[in-house]
C-alpha cells in the first residue's frame, strides 16, 4: 500500500500537477518539467556574515540605547523587552464599523515584544550551543505562558524574521512575539482544518500526516526522539519546512524538559543545514503554530513550526510570489522531494565551523 503511494506520487511528480495543503485547504501548482533538480552553482555576490561580537550601533546589543532612550541591560544570555514600535497596543478602545458588510473594521488589542537570543551580535540560531538555544526555548515558553494568561490575549505568535530580504531590521539574533485578542486568519484556517479532520476521521491531521511522511521517508530532512523536520508535500517555498512534534500536544507550555532540549536540537540542526545550503546566512520567516490562549480546550491542535525561506537557487536568487502566484495560486518548479533530498544531504556542521 505504501509502496504504491510512493509509486503514484513519483509518477505524478513527472508532470504538472496540483498538491493540496490540508492545513489551509489551498492548492500549489508543481511544474517539475521546468527543472528536475535544484541548481546549486556558486555565485559571485552574496550577503556576508556579521563578524562583530558587539556592535555599538546595534539597538539589541547589551548596554546600548534603543528608540525612546531605553537602555538595554548588560544581559548575559537572553533578554526580552516591549517593542518600542509596537504594531498592537494593550489599551486600544473597543470600536466597530459594519456598513452593509462592505466597510467593516474592528479595533484590536494586543502587545508586541522583542526577544534577544544572545548578547553576541554575530551569532545566529545555528551557531548557538544547544545549551544556549535551550535558554531561548525556555524564554519562548515563559513568554507564551505570561502573555497567554493575560485576559485580553487569545493568541500568542512567536516568530523570527531572519535576513534583510525577509524584513529583519538587524542581524543580532532575535525574534518577536505578538499577542492579540483575535486568532489570526492563518492560524484560524489551520485550526478549522484540524477540527474538521478530527471530526471526520477521529484522529489528528498532523499525527496522521507525520506517520505517512515517516513511512514514505522521501521528504524527511532530520529527526530526533521528539521532533521531525520535513519538507511538506504541499511546500510552497522552494526549501520550506515543517517541524512536527512526534507527540500530540497543542502548545509549547506542554513541552517536557526533555522535549525543550529536543526542540533546540532539531532547530539547530535544521538551520545549520539551511546555512550550509548556499554557505551563507540563510534568510527565512519562521514561527510556531499552536492552540489559541482563549481558555478553551483545543484537542485538535498539533504543535508545529513553519519555516518559509525565500531563496531558490543561490544566495541571491529568490522566489517571488508574483504574477501567477499573486493572481492565481502558488507555483514551484523544484519538487519538495528534490528540495528534501538536497537538504538531507547537507552537513550538520556549520560551514563557518568547518572552515
Ligand atoms: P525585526 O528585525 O523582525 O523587524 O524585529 C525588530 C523589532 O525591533 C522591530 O519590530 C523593534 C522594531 O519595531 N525595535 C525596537 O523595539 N526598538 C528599537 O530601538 C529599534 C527597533
Ligand atoms: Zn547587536
Amino acid at each position: 500500500m505504501r509502496t504504491s503511494l510512493i509509486t503514484r506520487t513519483r509518477e505524478l511528480a513527472g508532470f504538472p500537477h496540483r498538491r493540496l495543503n490540508p492545513l489551509t485547504g489551498r492548492w500549489i501548482l508543481v511544474s517539475p518539467q521546468r527543472t528536475q533538480r535544484p541548481w546549486l552553482g556558486k555565485v559571485a555576490e552574496r550577503p556576508t556574515e556579521t563578524t562583530l561580537a558587539y556592535d555599538p550601533s546595534c539597538y539589541l546589543c547589551p548596554g546600548n540605547v534603543r528608540a525612546g532612550n531605553a537602555r538595554n541591560p548588560q544581559y548575559l544570555s537572553t533578554f526580552v523587552f516591549d517593542n518600542d514600535y509596537p504594531a498592537l497596543l494593550p489599551d486600544t478602545p473597543p470600536r466597530e464599523i459594519d456598513e452593509s458588510g462592505l466597510i467593516v473594521a474592528r479595533s484590536e488589542q494586543g502587545l508586541c515584544r522583542v526577544l534577544c537570543f544572545s548578547p553576541r551580535h554575530d551569532l545566529t540560531v545555528p551557531r548557538l550551543t544547544p545549551a544556549e538555544l535551550r535558554l531561548v526555548v525556555d524564554l519562548w515558553v515563559e513568554q507564551f505562558r505570561t502573555l497567554g494568561s493575560m485576559s485580553f490575549v487569545n493568541y500568542v505568535l512567536v516568530f523570527e524574521n531572519r535576513g534583510a530580504i525577509m524584513g529583519a531590521s538587524n542581524p543580532h539574533p532575535h525574534c518577536q512575539v505578538w499577542a492579540n485578542a483575535t486568532v489570526p486568519d492563518e492560524v484560524r484556517t489551520e485550526q478549522n482544518s484540524q477540527l474538521e479532520y478530527r471530526e471526520r476521521v477521529g484522529s489528528c491531521l498532523l499525527c496522521d500526516y507525520l506517520q505517512l511522511e515517516l513511512q514514505m521517508g522521501e521528504r524527511i530532512i532530520c529527526e530526533n526522539e521528539g521532533f521531525v523536520a520535513v519538507v511538506p508535500y504541499w511546500a510552497m517555498w522552494p526549501f520550506e519546512t515543517l517541524v512536527l512534534s512526534r507527540r500530540h500536544f497543542g502548545a509549547m507550555d506542554q513541552l517536557t524538559a526533555q522535549e525543550c532540549d529536543l526542540l533546540a536540537d532539531i532547530l539547530k540542526r535544521l538551520t545549520t543545514r539551511y546555512d550550509n545550503l548556499f554557505e551563507t546566512p540563510f534568510p527565512y520567516s519562521m514561527g510556531f503554530h499552536q492552540h489559541p490562549t482563549d481558555g478553551q480546550s483545543h484537542p485538535e491542535w498539533h504543535f508545529h513550526a513553519h519555516y518559509h525561506p525565500p531563496l531558490l537557487r543561490s544566495a541571491t536568487v529568490q522566489k517571488f510570489m508574483v504574477g501567477y502566484e499573486m493572481l492565481a495560486m502558488p507555483q514551484r518548479d523544484i519538487t519538495p522531494e528534490s528540495a528534501a533530498e538536497c537538504l538531507r544531504g547537507l552537513s550538520e556542521v556549520h560551514y563557518l565551523q568547518s572552515r
